[in-house]
C-alpha cells in the first residue's frame, strides 16, 4: 500500500513539473477532463453547423481558508449539515489528511515530534493533496459536493511565510483541481489567538500568523470570497451558506472543472 502510494506520488509530482517547464502540457489534464464529459450534439438547422453543448451536472468543490482558529472546522461543519439537509450529496474533507502515511508524517511534524526541512514539509503537504486529487475528480464528477477545510492556498500561504520563493511553492500544486469557490474566513491573528487551543501546534504564534495572513491576500483571485469571521458564529454561517448555495447551483447546471493554478 505504502509503494502505491508513493508510486502514484511520483508520477503526479512528475507530471505537475513537467506543466510548469511547459505551459502548454497544462492543456493536457484540462483537455482530457473536457473529453470526459458527456455531450450533447445538437443540430443548429438555420446555420448547419452543430453545436456542442457539453454538459454534466457535477458536485462542486468548496475550499475554506483562513488563519489557524478563524474558525474554518466549526463552519465547514455547519456547512456539511446545510448542504445534507437540502439534499445535496456532500462530504467534509480536510488537508492535511492526517490519515495516510503521509499525513502521519504532517502531523508528526506539526506536533514538533520531528523536525524536517522546509522545502522537504512542503512538498509532503503537497503530495497530501495529490494523494486524494483522483478521488477528488470522481467525487465531484460523479455528483459530490466537496467542503475542503485548507488547501493548496494553506500550502503555498504557509511556506512563503517562512521564507520560501511564492512560485517554487505554488510548483507542485499546478494541476490539482482548482475549487470553484475559495471562502477566506477573514480575522485578525491576534483575535484568532484569543480563541480556544490557539499554541498547540507548530504554526499558531501572532508574528507568524501576521505573515500568513499578508500571503493569503497576494493569493486572492476572484474565485475568493472574504467573509467577516469576527462576526457571530450563525452570522458566519448565513454568509457561507450563500454563497456555497450558488456554487452548488452552478455545478449543477454543468460549470467545467478546471486546475490550478490559474494566476
Ligand atoms: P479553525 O478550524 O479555523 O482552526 P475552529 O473552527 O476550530 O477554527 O475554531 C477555533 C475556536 O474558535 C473554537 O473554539 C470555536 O468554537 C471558536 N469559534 C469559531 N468560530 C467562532 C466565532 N465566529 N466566534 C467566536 N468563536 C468562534
Ligand atoms: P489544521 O489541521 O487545519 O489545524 O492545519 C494544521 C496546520 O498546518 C496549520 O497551522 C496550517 C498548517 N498547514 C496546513 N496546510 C499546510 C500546507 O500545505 N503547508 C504548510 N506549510 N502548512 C500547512
Amino acid at each position: 500500500m505504502k509503494r502505491i502510494c508513493s508510486f502514484s506520488s511520483v508520477q503526479l509530482f512528475s507530471r505537475s513539473f513537467r506543466a510548469l517547464a511547459s505551459p502548454r502540457s497544462l492543456n493536457y489534464p484540462l483537455q482530457s477532463l473536457k473529453r470526459s464529459s458527456v455531450r450533447m450534439e445538437s443540430s443548429n438547422f438555420s446555420s448547419g453547423v452543430r453545436t456542442d453543448t457539453s454538459v454534466k451536472p457535477r458536485g462542486a468543490l468548496i475550499v475554506l481558508e483562513g488563519l489557524d482558529r478563524s474558525g474554518k472546522s466549526t463552519q465547514c461543519a455547519k456547512l456539511l449539515s446545510f448542504l445534507e439537509g437540502l439534499g445535496h450529496p456532500t462530504e467534509l474533507w480536510r488537508f492535511p489528511d492526517r490519515e495516510t502515511s503521509v499525513g502521519q508524517m504532517i502531523s508528526a511534524y506539526l506536533s514538533n515530534k520531528s523536525q524536517l526541512d522546509d522545502h522537504t514539509i512542503h512538498l509532503l503537504f503537497s503530495a497530501n493533496r495529490w494523494e486524494k486529487r483522483s478521488l477528488m475528480e470522481e467525487k465531484l464528477k460523479t455528483g459530490t459536493t466537496l467542503i475542503v477545510d485548507r488547501y493548496s492556498y494553506s500550502g503555498v500561504a504557509f511556506s512563503s511565510a517562512k521564507g520560501l520563493n511564492i512560485d517554487w511553492c505554488k510548483a507542485p500544486e499546478i494541476g490539482l483541481l482548482a475549487p470553484d469557490s475559495v471562502l477566506y474566513l477573514d480575522i485578525s491573528p491576534e483575535r484568532a489567538a484569543e480563541r480556544g487551543g490557539y499554541g498547540d501546534e507548530r504554526y499558531e504564534r501572532v508574528e507568524f500568523q501576521k505573515k500568513v495572513a499578508d500571503f493569503y491576500q497576494t493569493l486572492r483571485d476572484s474565485s475568493w470570497k472574504i467573509i467577516n469571521a469576527g462576526e457571530a458564529m450563525e452570522e458566519v454561517e448565513k454568509k457561507i451558506q450563500e454563497v456555497a448555495l450558488d456554487k452548488v447551483k452552478e455545478c449543477t447546471k454543468g460549470k467545467p472543472l478546471s486546475l490550478l493554478w490559474s494566476s
